[in-house]
């Protein structure tokens, strides 16, 4: 009887301990995932839902740069509305097309949608856009760790040049941020394009293709002055944005690229001691630099510390009463140089004519990598980054499963368009969404992951670059010069829709194991890879006349566990390129790892204009994936 009982109880107990430890693995994991405790449910949303905000999409002519352009805008303004959450929040935001006759999606940029996989906002691959008026309520849950800077955006064509808003997500209430700062302020970068965004998007995709051209000005907070404004012309939108600072202060200044096509170069006259703390969306241990480079799809955070009111006296005997803020798009043949201001006091209309060039004397050619290596070597996880185990590992080369190496190259043959290993990918390519067709259980669409593997990861019939749940990634891309006729080559900010990834750091020349494994045991002594969304893939100081067609002159690597199930962009952020085909679509696990969906819940979303996109007189039935 002891012994039966003593057998019992050690496999009792045995059975406990499994459970312990299974069970509240799970529980824990689905916990720092935010997982839905029951399945998703159907709302219809009638005139009782009341969506926590509301974002007008519209397109008109609006003042941009001391004239007036017809652009897409978000609620009137430019840039749109800060929208502000705390980690942990669960968000509704209804966003209205009001444009008569274009197609409109909101992405939300750098915000990981693994719990909400429809609200991507990436056309054609997670969700088909709103149709003119239209509307479209986007959930999305704030995850822990994801205190930090981000953006939103439309993702549509070459709307984005205007239509961004800037968002940020605090810590939870009665937590604080990891560094202490005073106040802060947001900086956004935008380009200025006089042409409108459907004869850009044209021209990009023309036979014979027609460049947009370069940006013409540079715009913050979007006010800028064109140097081809009259002294007539001094209205808020034809003027220097002004950043106000109160003297003794320490800000987080946090920095967002917007912009379409720049990579800006930043810099704070007399404001040289900045503090990197935030690299997109993720807080970094604390990096001195005194200027930033933040191509589009980009955010950083640096603290300044306002100047002393001696300091300020001082400056004023001496004539100064205000602080430029230099910003230069570099790594272009054209570069242009913009201001704006940082001012204590009130300042009346300004004039750059005594402007310095406060960038140039930071000794920094375009090809320059001092500061790089401080904003994107240096930086590495800062400990409340660490709060989440699932975030705290880097993948090494033992665990990586599969090496993914994407060529990028531009093709000419009268039009022009950019293509990974040999395929563009457009938005028009699906003939319904990715993400659609796999609830629908459509095999027309669904990657073939076994046909992917033999063509170097890419599935040569759906486009899409399969992966499974499980898988460790090592995505490469790879520069490669342009055909003979353009021979072209450039930076590519790549950006990663579904969640960060670990960006190994990028090199010259072609890619190779040893040659990335000598940037790891270099990156480990300032403290290993960081997490990012958005890292650019340099095109190298390559002599174009050295240049033949085809050399591979940079690469970029990445690491990433495979772990949300989804439809997920990996592109270019540059519009233009996006506009003319550098895209990549990654399809992460198959129908049995997407959240539980039924064919009735799947087919809401299935068709252009369908039962989830609510118009004026037909309100939408939606999937809610959390309940209230
Ligand atoms: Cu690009």
């Amino acid at each position: 009887m002891a012994t039966l009982f003593l057998r019992n109880y050690s496999r009792n107990f045995v059975t406990l301990i499994y459970y312990f430890f299974v069970l509240g693995f799970s529980a824990f994991c689905a916990g720092l995932r935010h997982e839905p405790s029951s399945p998703p449910r159907i709302h219809i949303h009638n005139s009782s839902f009341q969506p926590d905000l509301i974002l007008r999409v519209t397109a008109g002519r609006v003042p941009i740069d001391c004239a007036w352009r017809y652009s897409v805008v978000i609620n009137g303004t430019i840039p749109g509305p800060e929208l502000r959450f705390r980690e942990g929040d669960q968000v509704w935001i209804r966003v209205y097309n009001d444009i008569p006759d274009e197609n409109v999606t909101v992405h939300w940029h750098g915000l990981t949608q693994r719990t909400s996989p429809f609200s991507d906002g990436t056309p054609a691959a997670s969700q088909w856009p709103i149709p003119p008026y239209h509307y479209f309520d986007y959930e999305f849950e704030l995850q822990p760790g994801d205190a930090g800077t981000y953006y939103y955006h439309t993702h549509v064509g070459f709307g984005a040049v205007t239509a961004y808003g800037p968002l940020i997500v605090d810590e939870r209430q009665g937590e604080s941020p990891p560094f202490h700062y005073d106040d802060e302020r947001t900086l956004m970068f935008a380009d200025v394009f006089a042409d409108n965004d459907s004869y850009i998007a044209e021209g990009l995709g023309k036979n014979p293709f027609r460049w947009s051209g370069e940006t013409t000005n540079i715009q913050l907070n979007g006010r800028s002055r064109s140097a081809n404004a009259t002294a007539n012309q001094q209205s808020v939108s034809c003027s220097y944005a002004v950043v106000s600072l109160e003297p003794n202060t320490t800000y987080r200044i946090r920095l967002i690229g917007a912009t379409a096509l720049s990579q800006v170069f930043v810099a704070f006259e007399g404001h040289a001691n900045l503090t990197l703390i935030e690299v997109d969306g993720r807080y970094v241990s604390p990096v001195p630099i005194s200027h930033l480079e933040v191509h589009t799809g980009q955010r950083y955070s640096v603290l300044l510390q306002s100047k002393l009111n001696y300091t300020l006296r001082r400056d004023r005997e001496r004539g100064k009463t205000h602080y430029w803020i230099q910003m230069e798009s570099r790594s272009r043949a054209l570069i242009t140089t913009a201001y704006a201001v940082l001012a204590y006091t009130a300042v009346g209309p300004l004039n750059n004519t005594s402007s310095p060039d406060i960038l140039r004397s930071h000794q920094l050619s375009p090809c320059s990598s001092r500061m790089r290596h401080s904003q994107t070597m240096a930086g590495r996880p800062a400990p409340p980054v660490a709060r989440s185990p699932l975030r705290r590992h880097f993948p090494r080369i033992g665990e990586v499963t599969r090496r993914v190496l994407v060529n990028i190259t531009q093709i000419t043959n009268g039009s022009l368009y950019w293509t990974q290993d040999g395929s563009p990918w457009y938005e028009r390519m699906p003939m319904e969404p990715y993400l659609v067709s796999m609830y629908q259980h459509s095999s027309n669409v669904y990657p073939d992951y076994e046909a992917a593997l033999l063509n170097g990861g890419l599935d040569p019939k759906t486009k899409t670059f399969p992966a499974k749940i499980g898988e460790v990634l090592e995505i490469v891309w790879q520069n490669l010069v342009g055909n003979a006729e353009t021979r072209v080559l450039e930076n590519h900010p790549f950006h990663a829709h579904g969640e960060h990834v670990w960006d190994v750091g990028s090199g010259y020349g072609e890619f190779s194991s040893q040659k990335l494994e000598a940037l790891l045991a270099k990156r480990r002594k300032n403290g290993g890879p960081i997490k990012r969304d958005t890292t650019n893939l340099y095109r190298n100081s390559y002599p174009p006349q050295r240049c033949r067609s085809g050399d591979v002159v940079s690469w970029r690597a990445w690491r990433i566990r495979v772990r949300s199930p989804g439809v997920w962009m990996m592109h270019c952020h540059v519009l233009q390129h996006m506009v003319m085909g550098m895209n990549t679509v990654w399809v992460f696990g198959g129908e049995h790892d997407l959240k539980p969906l039924s064919r009735e819940h799947a087919a809401l979303y299935l068709g252009y204009g369908g039962r989830a996109y609510g118009n004026d007189s037909f309100d939408p039935s939606v999937v809610h994936y959390w309940h209230e």
